[in-house]
């Protein structure tokens, strides 16, 4: 099968997800074409059978805002027409499904057939989508794709309060490929960070406001007064100025180390001992299963589809959305015994690996042979 996938070529969960499983399809034989405005951060290998096609968005004088949707239509118009691509996987709603649905009927006036399925990731539902400005169109893009899957139940169940939908949505949870993460850790790396032996949290997120990224630092100040412990701040965004700002307010700097958008998370993860996981809202959350790979247990706030992968009392515990003291306690209640820390890393990442790529992939396959055969 020829594939064209469309994405946020970024660090953010729907394009890390995109990429990983267009690289498990050419894995798997298909041929695979990315298509995006810059290269996917995890598109590192270019096996024979994996492509990348850049959209190019030139200024031009007369456009205050550059029409992307219709640069994108073209190019997915092009692509497919050249490269004869039997489908389209489009990831994140806006504008994604809707320019695939354009390049869509473009096409068929041109006599060429090509379906395409749209991959609900959360905030394209939960935030901007139910924004009233792109209610119609989403709504007509998901009702108009050949397929439609959302990252959790509860991302399903969001999408049908929320939007007038007249389709089936398929459910098909975040994956992980276990091969890339390991338990094992590096002691040299742990001593960088913990010199003394202390415990190590860590968050990993796009510090956006949805994430509530002062509440990991205000759980960390009320664990850091029971045990010694250091907290790893991955990721960068647009709270992390005002994030830091807490850490000094807080006087916890010393035992917070940022480090930006490093591309060896699975590194650090490994060494760590606890998640923590504070989002206002969450349709998955990516970054908590990546974590669980690792064997590292979560604490997070009970949210949208959190609950799906997060096990309570399993895999790490759940909380109210804002609710420091038990997040806190629930943190202590892992990491002060050792037995417990023990048990919780175990049962992470026995969770993690039942969200699989080898559980996963044929699930968006099936989808594919079914939206080929209609
Ligand atoms: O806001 C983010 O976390 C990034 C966002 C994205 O679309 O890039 O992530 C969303 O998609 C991920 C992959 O499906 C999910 O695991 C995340 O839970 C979801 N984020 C939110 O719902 C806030």
């Amino acid at each position: 099968m020829k594939i064209g996938i469309v994405c946020y070529p970024t660090f953010g969960g729907s394009g890390v997800l995109a990429t990983e499983l267009g690289k498990a399809l050419a894995a798997n034989g298909d041929e695979v074409h990315f298509i995006t405005y810059d290269q996917p951060v995890r598109l590192k290998d270019f096996p024979s059978n994996i492509f990348y096609h850049e959209v190019t968005v030139s200024k031009y004088p007369l456009f205050d805002y550059t029409p992307y949707e219709l640069v994108l239509t073209s190019k997915l118009v092009d692509v497919v027409k050249y490269e004869k691509l039997d489908m389209l996987h489009v990831h994140y709603a806006i504008p994604h499904a809707s320019a695939a649905y354009m390049a869509k009927k473009i096409l068929e006036d041109q006599g060429i057939i090509i379906p395409f399925v749209t991959t609900l990731h959360g905030t394209d539902i939960t935030l901007i989508g139910k924004d009233s400005s792109f209610v119609p169109v989403v709504t007509f893009a998901i009702n108009n794709s050949d397929a439609v899957t959302a990252v959790s139940e509860s991302l399903r169940s969001d999408t049908l309060i929320h939007f007038e939908i007249k389709r089936e949505i398929d459910v098909v949870a975040n994956f992980i490929s276990s091969e890339m993460y390991s338990d094992v850790v590096d002691e040299k790396l742990r001593k960088d960070f913990a010199p003394n032996g202390e415990k190590i949290l860590v968050h990993v997120s796009n510090f956006r406001k949805v994430k509530r990224v002062d509440d990991v630092i205000k759980v960390f100040k009320g664990i850091r007064e029971k045990i010694s412990v250091k907290l790893i701040m991955i990721g960068d965004g647009p709270e992390r100025h005002s994030v830091e700002e807490i850490c000094r307010k807080e006087g916890v700097c010393v035992d917070v180390k940022f480090v930006g958008k490093t591309k060896s998370v699975e590194k650090l993860l490994a060494i760590s001992d606890l998640f923590l996981l504070t989002s206002a809202t969450e349709s998955f959350g990516l970054a908590a299963l990546e974590a669980m790979a690792c064997g590292v247990p979560v604490v997070s706030t009970n949210t949208g589809g959190i609950p799906e992968v997060n096990k309570d009392g399993i895999s790490g515990l759940l909380n109210d959305v804002g609710d420091i003291g038990a997040m806190t306690k629930n943190a202590l209640k892992i990491l002060s015994d050792e037995a417990v820390l023990k048990r919780y890393k175990k049962q992470a990442k026995e969770i993690a690996l039942q969200f699989d790529i080898t559980k996963i992939l044929p699930q968006y396959q099936a989808i594919y042979s079914r939206v080929l055969n209609q």
